[in-house]
């Protein structure tokens, strides 16, 4: 049967926009100088996430948000990523209202979820993760800014 069927007979989520395009990089500031004196793009913000272990450098272009990840730690999720696949496009995190109800719509749809309540991000947002395997191979990350 097909996994995404029953989706005409609930509500679905409330996707508003690509919230950014997340890049693991193994080094964080001489990747800042390919995006500032390459590109031409600012970085706006650096910023630490303990509980994701990385250190991740904010841009804009245009209307579209860029980060890049470092790993602060052997174990995270981006050193492992690296160690396997190298630099690259990591993940893709789309916007929506009402986390909370997104996460459990997913799940009831059928797709893997890897946290099943928010964690806090970078930038002031909620965050969570659908799992590769059970979105056509495209690490997903939820986000919606943080209302407490
Ligand atoms: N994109 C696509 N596929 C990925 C992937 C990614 N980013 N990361 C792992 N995979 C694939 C692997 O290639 C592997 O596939 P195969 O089985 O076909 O080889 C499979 O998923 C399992 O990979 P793994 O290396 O064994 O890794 P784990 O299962 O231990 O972890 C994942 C994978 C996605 C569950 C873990 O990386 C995770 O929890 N990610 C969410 C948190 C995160 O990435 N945080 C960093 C960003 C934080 C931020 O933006 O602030």
């Amino acid at each position: 049967m097909d996994t995404f069927a029953i989706t005409k007979q609930t509500a679905v989520m409330n996707t508003t926009h690509i919230e950014h395009i997340g890049i693991a990089v193994r080094n964080l500031s001489e990747s800042i100088r390919f995006y500032e004196e390459v590109l031409g793009l600012k970085c706006y913000n650096i910023e630490e996430v303990a509980d994701q272990k990385v250190r991740t450098a904010f841009f804009m272009a245009g209307q579209t948000k860029i980060e890049l990840l470092e790993s602060t730690s052997d174990d995270g999720p981006v050193a492992k990523f690296l160690e396997k696949k190298g630099e690259g496009v990591h993940h893709l995190a789309f916007a929506v209202k009402g986390i909370e109800e997104a996460l459990r719509h997913a799940e009831q749809q059928g797709v893997q979820v890897i946290d099943r309540q928010p964690r806090k991000g970078a930038e002031g947002l909620d965050i969570a993760f659908l799992h590769p395997k059970s979105t056509f191979g495209v690490l997903t990350e939820l986000c919606e800014e943080r209302s407490r």
